[in-house]
């Protein structure tokens, strides 16, 4: 049974793309273990290298586990076509390798994931493209900072790791007022469950399948979205000969069966992350929380507007900056001191030493990214025990401050 477009998120999400008659009835998609597809005969081989027979050829091209994971992804972001990459990394720079040459123009919000900031300022710009930072959180810095080589506007539709979000449908309106400029979006914090960036009129949407998607820490993948024209070309071009960066049959298995529960994780990771930042946002250490859920989250509109719940990462700073989140981080004793998010473990780590390392401290500066700010990933624990780590270690935090006040 072909399962239609309105169907529910999880059903799509558990069905979309497979039909086990074709596999003997198996329940789960049988994991195509191989580099290379026999032809029936040479002209076949010959036709399909054409374009002209369709079928599976060589893995680096397509797949049909990775075909089913492809579908499946598009139809849940409401896209026509997907591609599977090898990591998130694997998944913006094929996008970007296919768009773009040389000459060409990029304007990025201001906050980006570091190796993203990196891919821009220390690849791409090797090869005569040129970035332009602007805060996005105003569209109208968008519309100035437009020119007729403007190609393509990037941002993250939650940004890591200070949490910003910026008006997809406004930026994208601006944007394709210049009819070739392509809006791409990094929608790895929210999910499609709880955001659809294509429905607000984003043109590609790429994932770090990574975190949430994956869901299980086990793996390291990308994906992406967008027409089945657009998503042609970066299979041939961008993936194929540019990066190569294939995705292995085997995560594409551990992805799908990851999938099937991303509706009902979203929701506890949603429902605690909304929990812990509620108290932090009362604890005296702490100076400020961003969680677009929390009514004192400077887009909280924007916030309610874009998204069916708030996902499960939070950012804190505390009274006393860095040295204070250090202490903090030190003090956990369940939650994991670990970079990447979207796990089933509670993950904590201090962006401006590990995730946003590759900017220098005036670019973190200049970009918004606090020195101070501690990133949290709320997992599946019972959110008790979560709670309850925080509050020691804050509790911990508080104590020593005042030991310190009182010598
Ligand atoms: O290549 P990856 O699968 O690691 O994905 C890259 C990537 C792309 N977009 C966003 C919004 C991301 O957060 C990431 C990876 N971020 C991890 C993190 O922030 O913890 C990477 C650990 S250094």
């Amino acid at each position: 049974m072909s399962i239609k477009n309105n169907a529910g998120f999880a059903t799509r999400a558990i069905h979309t793309g497979y039909d086990e008659t074709g596999s003997q009835g198996a329940l789960v998609p049988p994991v195509y273990m191989t580099s290379t597809f026999a032809f029936e005969n040479t002209d076949s081989g010959s036709e399909m290298f054409a374009g002209e027979k369709a079928g599976h050829f060589y893995t680096r091209i397509s797949n049909p586990t990775l075909a089913i994971l492809e579908e499946r992804i598009a139809a849940l972001e409401g896209a026509e076509a997907g591609v599977a990459t090898a990591s998130g990394m694997g998944a913006i720079t094929s996008v970007f390798w296919t768009l773009l040459k040389a000459g060409d123009e990029v304007i990025v919000d201001k906050t980006l994931y570091g190796c993203t900031f990196a891919f821009m300022r220390s690849g791409l710009t090797k090869f005569g493209i040129k970035i332009t930072h602007v805060d996005m959180t105003d569209p109208e810095n968008v519309r100035a900072a437009m020119s007729d080589k403007t190609r393509v506007v990037y941002f993250e539709t939650i940004a890591n790791p200070n949490m910003r979000m910026t008006d997809v449908e406004a930026i994208s309106a601006i944007a394709h007022e210049k009819k070739d400029c392509v809006v791409v979006v990094d929608n790895t914090y929210p999910t499609p469950y709880l955001m659809r960036p294509i429905s607000m009129g984003a043109d590609i949407v790429v994932h770090s399948a990574t975190k949430y998607l994956g869901g299980h820490g086990d793996l390291v993948a990308g994906l992406i979205v967008g027409t089945a024209e657009q998503m042609l070309a970066v299979r041939l071009e961008g993936l194929k000969d540019m990066t190569g960066s294939v995705m292995s049959p085997m995560d594409a298995m551990l992805i799908m069966r990851g999938m099937k529960t991303l509706e009902i994780r979203m929701d506890r990771h949603s429902a605690s992350a909304m929990e812990m930042a509620q108290m932090l946002e009362k604890h005296p250490v702490v100076s400020k929380v961003w969680y677009p859920g929390l009514k004192s989250f400077p887009q909280y509109e924007l916030a309610c507007k874009q998204l069916d719940q708030f996902s499960g990462m939070i950012a804190i700073e505390l009274e006393g900056g860095f040295e204070a989140g250090r202490q903090m981080m030190d003090a956990l004793q369940m939650i994991k001191r670990a970079v990447s998010l979207g796990d089933a473990e509670t993950l904590v780590q201090h962006p401006a030493s590990m995730t946003h390392a590759t900017y220098t401290p005036e670019e973190r500066l200049e970009y918004g990214i606090s020195e101070g700010l501690v990133r949290l990933s709320v997992g599946l624990e019972s959110p008790q025990d979560i709670m309850a780590d925080l509050m020691q270690a804050l509790d911990s935090l508080a104590m020593s401050n005042a030991r310190q006040a009182a010598e």
